[in-house]
């Protein structure tokens, strides 16, 4: 029986990573006075690195003016990741992010049909906070029953952790919740937690192979398929159906 659904955030519940997070960090890098750059095309190819400080430390060795020290290396992508959260912040609350097609249906549907929400993210409790209040104002955070990210999981995605948390924290079987997820290395993370995933494709993924994915769609409001069936959108009921066939499977 279905009983919670858990949602990845970066890509998920909206675009978050070419407007949000990718121009934060550009800002942040122009006020450390460094002329680092990510472009659309550079940023895509980071995502495969989890967790924006674990990206900013990855990249950092094909920079030489970054610090030789690690513990400096270290303490400038504490620093520049400070500031990109905050520009990602006002990026956020100035209304420039919305939710992608679908999501608040979904999320309303979950409360009226008594399915647990929770999310399960590599970002930040406060950048999860800005983007559900920004978009759904005093709502967005009360829809959820947990939140689980950067301050819970030391261990990023593809590592489980984050997903085992939210399971334990919502005291639900693993076969009784389905993921919502964009990327590889979420889908790794959710199924390594033994959770059926719905993959939404998003931007910088469109392309990516998600081997395992118990059902694939566009986006919530497009066309979903699985291995048994498919429809025209994503609901409670399709969500209850693929639940079961990704079991029985
Ligand atoms: C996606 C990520 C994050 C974001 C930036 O997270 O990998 O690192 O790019 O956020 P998810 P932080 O899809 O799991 O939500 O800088 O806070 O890590
Ligand atoms: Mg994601």
């Amino acid at each position: 029986m279905l009983r919670a659904l858990i949602w990845d955030v970066d890509g998920t519940l909206a675009e978050t990573e070419r407007d949000g997070h990718r121009v934060g960090f550009n800002r942040a890098f122009e006020a450390e006075g460094l002329s680092w750059r990510w472009d659309v095309e550079t940023y895509g190819r980071l995502l495969r690195i989890a967790g924006g400080r674990e990206r900013l430390l990855h990249d950092m060795a094909d920079h030489a003016d970054a610090p030789s020290s690690s513990a400096a290396r270290e303490a400038l992508a504490d620093r520049l990741h400070r500031q990109k959260n905050a520009f990602y912040a006002s990026i956020v609350d100035g209304g420039l992010i919305a939710l992608r097609p679908g999501v608040g249906r979904l999320i309303d549907a979950c409360g009226r049909g008594g399915i647990a929400l929770a999310v399960a993210t590599t970002t930040s409790r406060a950048n999860v906070a800005s983007l559900l209040t920004a978009s759904l104002g005093q709502r967005g955070l009360a829809a959820f029953a947990c939140i689980a990210g950067a301050e819970d999981a030391e261990s990023k995605k593809p590592d489980p952790l984050v997903y085992r948390i939210v399971l334990d924290r919502l005291g639900v079987d693993a076969n009784e919740a389905i993921a919502i997820e964009d990327s590889p290395n979420g889908l790794d993370a959710a199924r390594g937690a033994g959770i059926a995933t719905l993959v939404t494709r998003s931007d910088f993924f469109r392309s990516a192979a998600f081997v395992g994915a118990a059902a694939s769609c566009d986006d919530l409001d497009s066309r979903v398929e699985w291995s048994r069936g498919e429809a025209p959108r994503v609901d409670l009921e399709v969500l209850r159906t693929i639940l079961v066939d990704a079991h029985a499977a």
